[in-house]
């Protein structure tokens, strides 16, 4: 999206503009890994707000309790703010120390 586009008014050429469209920032969900929270917890957060079905839930979740982090998705940055204070508080909640956060792309 980074050429040059050209803009007609009138059905004349009058200037050369910039793309006027701009992907956004995306930002990544993740999910860190703890001793504590139950496997079962772990897989219905994923399906219940990122809309993940079982099989790759449990995908997900092993992974993170495997190596320590992982991805739920990618989102731009008021979608992953929603989803990362959903977690916190869906855990918070069930008295679980399920942490979530979110970095730039
Ligand atoms: N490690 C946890 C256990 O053994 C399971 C777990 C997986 C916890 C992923 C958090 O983000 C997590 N019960």
């Amino acid at each position: 999206m980074s050429d040059k586009q050209l803009q007609y008014t009138d059905g004349l050429v009058v200037q050369e503009v910039k793309p006027q469209l701009k992907r956004p920032q995306l930002y990544k969900v993740i999910l860190l890994n703890d001793d504590y929270t139950p496997m079962e917890f772990v897989i219905v957060v994923l399906e219940r707000f990122f809309h993940k079905n079982r099989e790759e839930a449990t995908r997900i979740m092993l992974h993170v309790h495997q190596k320590g982090i992982g991805v739920c998705g990618l989102y731009t940055r008021e979608v992953a703010e929603t989803k990362v204070r959903q977690v916190m508080v869906f855990s918070a909640d069930n008295q679980h120390p399920l942490q979530c956060t979110m970095e730039p792309e």
